[in-house]
């Protein structure tokens, strides 16, 4: 009985650290468009994490989701939303923005911060 305790502590140790050493687990997100803003600014992943981003617009104007790196451009109509996902291939930072006429001037970007 003393021996399947310790065995079981054994492989309970081993898992937590092979789960360590492998790809990062997704980041499931939710962000939020309002006239004019995002509800998030700033994003923080690793090198090899998914982002999946459910992406909302909660204002009445249409509002835009851009990632130049990643070819992504999102323009969604006033209460749509759609699903968004992108792999983070490299470090570094990474803006986000909307461009309809205006509104990155506005301040309607973000950030995100990818480390190693
Ligand atoms: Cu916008």
């Amino acid at each position: 009985m003393k021996y399947i305790k310790v065995l079981l502590i054994i492989v309970t140790i081993f898992l937590i650290v092979s789960c360590g050493s492998s790809v990062p687990e997704p980041l499931n997100m939710t962000l939020r468009a309002t006239d004019i803003a995002y509800d998030i600014e700033s994003i923080n992943g690793s090198v090899g994490q998914t982002i999946n981003i459910q992406f909302i617009n909660d204002g009445a104007l249409e509002h835009n989701f851009i990632i130049d790196e990643f070819g992504i451009d999102n323009l969604l109509q006033s209460g749509e939303s759609s699903n968004i996902s992108f792999t983070l291939e490299q470090a570094g930072s990474y803006e986000y923005y909307c461009n309809v006429a205006g509104h990155l001037e506005a301040g309607m970007k973000g950030t995100i911060l990818v480390s190693e």
